[in-house]
């Protein structure tokens, strides 16, 4: 874990838990070693919150081993380990906890992670003693991140319009709007613009072993075969990934906007295979992407 602190219990977490008095917020920082290839190969771009290793598992699992050692102090103690599972405001909890500092591009810092942190909780009926946060506004005058967004998606500090944010319609399903989809550029999965232009997150360096390795499709995948990918390709590699729950239709549809953005003409019999696909948006994107290779 790479930042563990603890917050009162909010009244969203109340909403959620009625029980609960407090929760231990943990952060750990899933960066991993830049494995970027770029060759002649059209590929694709996957976030890197994505790249490795499943966080929420990651996250469980540290987080249950704790809660099994409070345990041992409060035999009676009751407790719930979230990632990402129950509707809790994880960032204003990190914040409250005094680990986490909001930034501008809408995500917290926690200090030797930069941005690049993963947030977990355990809710507990325990009344820890919670010291008020020292709050500091670690962004200034800076605003790199807002000119480097792709979609003009930070709308005010700290607040992101999710119905422009390239992460958001990655994976959500659905006809990307060409505006929207032209700033997708080559992503398949996740955007990390506003945290790459980052003065913050300049000289963070990776420090978490279990993110080190690359699961499968790694940082940038080919994209024909993304494209093509078909219900065994993707049960077999795909389905376990941290992508994976946006579903095949979604990579297939974000690699076939890559293709037409990066005018990939290795991707024209692909993208004319796509045209008959039962799927109407993966039909409508395979036609967009053709139009924009210019055929
Ligand atoms: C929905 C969601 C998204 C949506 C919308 C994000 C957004 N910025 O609105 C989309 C798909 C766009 C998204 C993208 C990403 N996400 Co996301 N996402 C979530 C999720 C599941 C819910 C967030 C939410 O809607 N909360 C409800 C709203 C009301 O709260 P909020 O957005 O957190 O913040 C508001 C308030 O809480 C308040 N607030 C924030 N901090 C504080 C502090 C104090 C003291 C107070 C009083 C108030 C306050 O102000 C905010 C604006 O109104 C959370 C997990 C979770 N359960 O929190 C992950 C989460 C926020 N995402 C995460 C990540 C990693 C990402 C991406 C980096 C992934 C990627 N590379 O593509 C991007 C970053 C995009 C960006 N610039 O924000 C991490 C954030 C880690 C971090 N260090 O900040 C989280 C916490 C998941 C996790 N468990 O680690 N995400
Ligand atoms: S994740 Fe990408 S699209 Fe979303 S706010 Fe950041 S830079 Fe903009
Ligand atoms: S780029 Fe600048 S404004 Fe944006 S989060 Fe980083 S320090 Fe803050």
């Amino acid at each position: 874990m790479s930042a563990l602190g603890a917050s009162p219990a909010v009244p969203e977490v109340r909403n959620v838990f009625p029980w609960a008095e407090s929760v231990v917020v943990a952060a750990i920082s899933y960066l991993p070693p830049d494995r970027t290839i770029s060759d002649d190969v059209p590929r694709g771009l996957i976030a890197r919150v994505a790249r490795g290793a499943d966080y929420h598992v990651v996250l469980r699992a540290k987080l249950s081993c704790l809660s099994e050692i409070i345990k041992i102090d409060h035999p009676n103690v009751r407790m719930e380990v979230c990632v990402d599972t129950s509707p809790l405001p994880e960032r204003k909890l990190a914040v409250l906890a005094g680990i986490a500092q909001r930034v501008k591009n809408a995500n917290v810092f926690v200090e030797g992670c930069g941005s690049y942190a993963a947030l977990g909780e355990i809710v507990t009926n325990i009344p820890i003693q919670c010291s008020p946060p020292t709050v500091i506004d670690p962004c200034g005058e800076c605003d790199l991140c807002v000119r480097a967004c792709p979609a003009q998606a930070i709308i005010a500090p700290g607040v992101i319009d999710r119905s422009r944010c390239l992460s958001a319609l990655t994976q959500r399903g659905g006809v990307v709007a060409v505006e929207l989809a032209r700033a997708m550029g080559n992503r398949i999965y996740g955007c990390d613009t506003c945290q790459e232009a980052c003065p913050q997150n300049a000289n963070i360096c990776p420090i978490s072993p279990e993110f080190a390795e690359d699961v499968f499709p790694g940082a940038t995948p080919e994209l024909i075969p993304l494209i093509e990918l078909t219900a065994k390709d993707f049960r077999e590699r795909v389905s376990g990934s941290s992508i994976g729950w946006i579903r095949r239709a979604r990579i297939r549809r974000n690699a076939a906007i890559a293709a037409g953005n990066m005018k990939c003409e290795q991707a024209i019999p692909s993208l004319r295979q796509m045209l008959e696909d039962e799927n109407t948006v993966l039909r409508e994107h395979a036609a967009i992407a053709l139009n924009e290779i210019g055929c």
